[in-house]
């Protein structure tokens, strides 16, 4: 097998073959995931959520980009950051915040109220919560795959910080030891919690480490959500050929902080302002009215499409109850 260690490709120019529509469709994806967010935010703030809230702002286009290279019958296993994913996967509004909002009628039904949540009929595993347990439980999905030939391509996501834990070695050492259909995004959003990229590890680039696996590995700019498809599909397609593992490391910035409590004033001054020149919508908005792919009226409807959908779903899962109490226990231990 050939080892790929690029470094950090142009941004500018597309492999990708994608068609204009297709290109509208990740524009759509970027704005209704952060449209989301937003609205997680205002119930957040509203004091209707249940638990934290965690946004994916600055990640976008590496959740987007990402599963959009993706077939219906591949897998899909996200991180914390990635709500794009889950919407790019096919997960409804409307089950988004009903889990958002904890209500009985959830995928958890009512358990969590985050994305801690598994969609079997989707083939979406959201995360578990111990960071980087789930690459080995990924792993083990790509094995089962395999075995039952299904061809299908395992994706999964982790972090900067949770790149450090040691299920990230024993699951990607598996996967490339056995030669398995799967892909890890690592999302280099230069923090875990209040802890930057520098105190976290010495390596210049995280994709490095896919040479210790001898797998591919490579660092992209993760705010360019083109250069993030054509990344993952071809990574997908060599999955799928039976070729192993990918690691890829997508480079971006975490824009708020770790959760709605945390106001991140750890970050140095001026990184944030840095980062909003490279946001990841404005830089396909761009492209696509330059292209005039997007104008003001196609923008104004998707615009609304996205603003209708949200308050429906909002308003569905308000007006959704919690589970009973009495049930509490119920479906969280094996009987
Ligand atoms: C093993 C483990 N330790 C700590 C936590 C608490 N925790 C959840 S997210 C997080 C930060 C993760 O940082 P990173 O992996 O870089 O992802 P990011 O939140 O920046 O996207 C921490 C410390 C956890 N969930 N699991
Ligand atoms: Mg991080």
């Amino acid at each position: 097998m050939s080892i790929t260690a690029e470094r950090v490709g142009s941004t500018t120019g597309s492999r990708s073959g994608l068609s204009n529509q297709e290109r509208l469709e990740l524009y759509y994806f970027l704005r209704l995931a952060r449209e989301c967010d937003s609205a997680i935010l205002r119930l957040y703030k509203q004091g209707k959520m249940v638990g934290g809230a965690y946004t994916g702002y600055g990640n976008e286009a590496t959740a987007v980009g990402s599963a959009y290279a993706l077939e219906d019958n591949d897998y899909l296993f996200p991180m914390h950051r990635d709500l794009g994913a889950h919407l790019v996967k096919g997960q409804s509004l409307k089950n988004i915040f009903l889990q958002q909002l904890a209500r009985g009628n959830s995928l958890t039904r009512g358990r969590d109220g985050t994305g801690h949540y598994a969609d079997p009929a989707l083939r979406i595993y959201g995360n578990v919560s111990h960071l980087a347990a789930m690459i080995p439980m990924a792993v083990g999905v790509a094995l089962a795959s395999k075995l039952r030939k299904e061809n299908a391509v395992v994706m999964n996501y982790i972090g900067d910080g949770g790149s450090n834990v040691g299920d990230f070695h024993e699951g990607l050492n598996m996967a490339a030891v056995m030669n398995l259909p799967f892909v890890l995004i690592i999302e280099n959003n230069q923090f875990a919690y209040s802890t930057p990229t520098s105190k976290q590890h010495v390596a210049q680039k995280l994709s490095d480490r896919a040479l210790g696996y001898g797998i591919h590995g490579v660092t992209i700019d993760g705010t360019d959500v083109i250069k993030v498809y054509d990344t993952c599909r071809a990574a997908v397609e060599r999955a799928r050929r039976g070729e192993g593992p990918t690691l890829i490391e997508t480079i971006t910035m975490r824009m708020h902080g770790h959760s709605a409590s945390d106001d991140a004033s750890y970050v140095p001054k001026g990184m944030i302002e840095e980062w909003k020149k490279k946001d990841p919508i404005d830089r396909l908005e761009k492209v696509l009215l330059n292209d005039r792919v997007l104008n003001e009226v196609n923008k104004k409807q998707m615009e609304e499409k996205i603003a209708s959908g949200i308050e429906a779903a909002v308003q569905f899962a308000l007006e959704s109850p919690y589970a009973p109490g009495e049930d509490a226990a119920e479906g969280v231990y094996a009987p």
